[in-house]
């Protein structure tokens, strides 16, 4: 299949799900079209079958706001025409949803018929689609789409909550490639030059926004060192940075915490990492969590959105309420307290990952292009 991919390309979750989804597809045979307005960060141009084309806007000073939409959808329209393309898969309902009907209906003009399957990924719905501005535009726009899939069973039932939806939502979870080399082969683990042999290792990685409760992070890694000797790795950048800086100085830990900013060797972090901490107001999914998980680290989470779908409490990590960092502090307490436990905790959380394999959820994908295409 000749399938468009519109997404982020930024550090966001929504984007690095579209990249690794359109990386697989190209390895499975499928010719794959990243359109967008910078190459995403998890792209590597390696594949004959991945084509990279830039969304570019031109500044105009009359405007103060430049309509990136119309750029994105005249680029549409021009790609699909010219490279044959015969889906559009969109990433994220605001504005992809809207430009890609827009393109849709000037290429129905010219006779040619193409689906697009549209992926909510949580914010586009919970914190910025549902907003009044914005709500009759991404409501539209989803009930034009002709498959939608949402990544969380949580999601799709929160999207049905906010917004007046006519079309089924199928679930297709987020997913992982258990089986990638993690590693390079010449440079093994580097834990010793974090930590010392005794201290745990814990990590958080995210973009620093409100709705991760970065405090919540800082809290519960004090309590926890408290008890045991640790470390904390803070990997990430976004408003909430400095203020977690200034709180981990206040509670005089600053020399127990490292903040790496944003960075392309999560799994060389990953690697050393004993546990991750999620302790967000909301996730859809939560794919950062799967990711730490996948590298055998153990999650304490909140357990709201779609996490419980992902971290299993008592198996891969803990769940506990939103902002209840005693509890988060006990749970994370319970497993690295214990050199046995840890291990039996670090295994499940490898365990359950397996499950979200992207052997087991790229046929979904498949199927539900072929299902467009057929019904087109
Ligand atoms: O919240 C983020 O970190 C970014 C955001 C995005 O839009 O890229 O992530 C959302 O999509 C991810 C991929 O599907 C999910 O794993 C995240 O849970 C979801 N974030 C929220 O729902 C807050």
């Amino acid at each position: 299949m000749k399938i468009a991919i519109v997404c982020y390309p930024t550090f966001g979750g929504s984007g690095v799900v579209a990249t690794e989804l359109g990386l697989e597809l190209a390895r499975r045979g499928h010719e794959i079209h990243f359109i967008t307005y910078s190459q995403p960060v998890r792209l590597a141009l390696l594949n004959p079958n991945i084509h990279y084309h830039e969304v570019n806007v031109p500044e105009y000073p009359l405007f103060h706001f430049q309509p990136y939409e119309l750029a994105l959808s005249s680029k549409l329209v021009d790609m699909v025409k010219l490279h044959k393309i015969e889906l559009l898969h969109v990433h994220y309902a605001i504005p992809h949803a809207y430009a890609g009907y827009m393109a849709k209906q000037m290429l129905k003009h010219e006779g040619i018929k193409i689906p697009m399957v549209t992926t909510l990924h949580g914010t586009d719905i919970t914190l910025v689609g549902s907003h009044p501005f914005y709500k009759p535009a991404v409501t539209f726009s989803i009930n034009k789409s002709d498959i939608v899939t949402s990544v969380s069973q949580s999601l799709k039932d929160e999207t049905y909550k906010l917004f007046d939806i006519k079309k089924d939502i199928e679930v297709i979870p987020n997913f992982i490639e258990i089986n990638k080399p993690r590693l390079d082969e010449n440079a093994p683990c580097q834990r010793a030059l974090m930590a010392s042999k005794e201290e745990r290792i814990i990590t958080h990685i995210s973009n620093f926004r409100a709705i991760k409760r970065i405090p919540d992070v800082v809290k519960v890694f004090n309590k926890i060192q408290k008890e045991i000797p640790a470390k904390l790795m803070m990997v990430g950048e976004g408003p909430e940075k400095e203020k977690a800086e200034i709180l981990c100085e206040e509670l005089g830990i600053s020399d127990k915490v490292i903040f790496f900013g944003n960075s392309n060797d999560i799994d060389k972090i990953l690697c050393y990492t004993d546990l991750f901490l999620l302790p967000s107001e909301t996730e859809s999914f939560g794919l950062a969590a799967l990711e730490a998980m996948a590298c055998g680290v153990p999650v304490i989470s909140s357990n709201s959105g779609g996490l419980p779908e992902v971290n299993f409490s008592g198996i891969s990590g803990y769940l506990s309420d939103v902002g209840d960092v005693d509890d988060m502090a006990k749970n994370a307490l319970s497993i690295l307290a214990d050199d046995e436990e840890l291990s039996k905790f670090k295994q499940n959380a490898l365990n359950v990952a397996k499950q979200f394999d992207i052997l087991n959820i790229m046929p979904l994908y498949e199927a539900i292009y072929e299902k467009a295409l057929k019904n087109k």
